[in-house]
């Protein structure tokens, strides 16, 4: 037998993945984990006669020859059909858009595509061959693409994502069908928890990352509750979420996190308590909760990140400046040479007492009054930065002010630097590559 596998717990896109690889390699059976991502576990019940899937157990004591595996490389990640197959035959051929985790399956030839999701690679290879899809299966693959790239918001998006779906509407994907898979919450008790967890996420600014944590303690062990915590996180701003659910049936504790920032990558967090997953998204199960205190435990573990960027990281400087004692000539003269459209304008001591525009300088000019001193045309409303603010209060001051040249003042509010909204713009754009520098200092 050649079989087609994918990993445990099952995400629409490994479905995807495994799908369009039986139209890539037709005879081979497709075997389903035992652990769907519920998301996956509907795509499958609604088209249950339409795809055929063996389970593991069906793997027992059969010959396996060839293995296609999809969206993993990771043997920990497909320990469930292993424990089943004894010799392979054949070849294990691997096609994944995930790095190492370090466990790649030994003896396998891996073909890696670093898609945002590994369906668009196979919907690729597809399209190459000149092989059809038929209306449902363009839809599930393009359901597996919406869900990987979160609708082609994520970093790791790339032309070919597009370029697949583009394919796979062609052949008749349905969008109305795609949302309809994609709508995470289908269950009364969801949506219930959706309102609980919203309304008990805590927000600490840790080192100036803004983290929601919840804790939960419920009777019993309650299904779908990735896709109720995913669901929050989506509508709240935080960089990251962790929430603690705790079940009194068996004392165990399972922690959901995810995030939308490199700096907090959550899978290394939780992985002191062998969680599992990645960076934007993972989760933590703690067996015996006993009298261990599990949010204590986690903000120890959070206190551990590096610390964001602050103003004083990603200003420029020194700042230039205009003296507040010159005239206004002198003062269109500096703002020549300094080059931008407005600057400070400091007293002696170099504390920020004005903001001087190409504006002002109009006003005078127009007024005829160039001579007249620089304090009768300077803005005396500026805003101003400290250069120990975070990002997010940098973003909050930016939101809530139109200015674009913002002064940044040291404790003794002495003018130490400048952040315009581009400057700002570029250092968002810039996170992940500093947040890798960060991490490995
Ligand atoms: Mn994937």
């Amino acid at each position: 037998m050649n079989i087609i596998i994918g990993h445990s717990n099952t995400d629409l896109d490994c479905l995807a993945s495994m799908l369009t690889a039986q139209k890539l390699y037709p005879g081979y059976e497709m075997v389903l984990s035992n652990l769907l991502n519920p998301l996956t576990g509907n795509v499958v019940s609604f088209y249950i006669t339409k795809l055929s899937f063996k389970r593991p157990d069906d793997l027992k004591d059969q010959q396996i020859d060839n293995i296609v595996v999809v969206d993993t490389r990771s043997a920990n990640r497909v320990k469930e059909f292993f424990a089943n197959i004894g010799h392979v035959e054949g070849k294990i051929e691997i096609f994944d858009h995930h790095p190492t985790d370090g466990s790649d399956i030994p003896g396998a030839q891996l073909s890696f595509v670093g898609n945002g999701a590994n369906t668009s690679t196979m919907v690729l290879k597809l399209i190459e061959r000149g092989i059809k899809l038929d209306a449902d299966e363009a839809t599930i693959a393009l359901t597996g693409i919406f869900s990987d790239t979160q609708n082609f918001t994520t970093d790791s998006v790339t032309p070919d994502d597009f370029k697949a779906a583009s394919y796979l509407v062609s052949q008749g994907a349905s969008m109305k069908l795609a949302r309809f898979f994609l709508q995470p919450l289908k269950n009364d008790y969801q949506i219930s928890y959706f309102h609980s967890l919203l309304n008990s996420l805590d927000f600490h600014n840790l080192k100036g990352h803004e983290v929601g944590v919840s804790f939960m303690d419920l009777p019993n062990k309650v299904n779908g509750l990735a896709a109720v915590v995913e669901q929050v996180f989506s509508v709240e701003k935080a960089d990251a979420i962790f929430s603690m659910f705790h079940f009194q049936s068996d004392d165990s504790t399972s922690i959901i996190a995810r995030s939308r920032k490199k700096a907090v990558p959550v899978n290394k967090i939780l992985s002191v308590w062998g969680g599992g997953g990645h960076e934007k998204a993972a989760s933590a199960t703690i067996k015996k909760t006993g009298d261990m205190d599990v949010p204590m435990a986690l903000k120890a573990e959070l206190l551990k990140l590096p610390p964001d960027r602050t103003a004083e990281s990603i200003m420029t400087k020194p700042a230039k400046s205009i003296p507040v004692n010159v005239t206004m000539e002198e003062a269109k003269r500096r703002l020549l040479e300094i080059d931008h459209t407005a600057a400070p304008v400091v007293d002696s001591d170099d504390r920020v007492v004005g903001m001087m525009g190409n504006k002002n300088i109009r006003n005078a000019e127009k007024a005829n009054s160039m001579g007249s001193p620089l304090k009768t045309y300077m803005n005396t409303k500026v805003i101003l930065i400290k250069a120990s603010n975070t990002m997010r209060e940098i973003e909050k001051i930016f939101l809530e002010n139109k200015f674009n040249h913002m002064p940044v003042v040291n404790d003794d509010m002495k003018l130490v630097g400048i952040i315009t909204r581009k400057d700002f713009l570029k250092a968002i754009h810039e996170e992940d590559e500093l947040a890798e520098l960060l991490q490995t200092r």
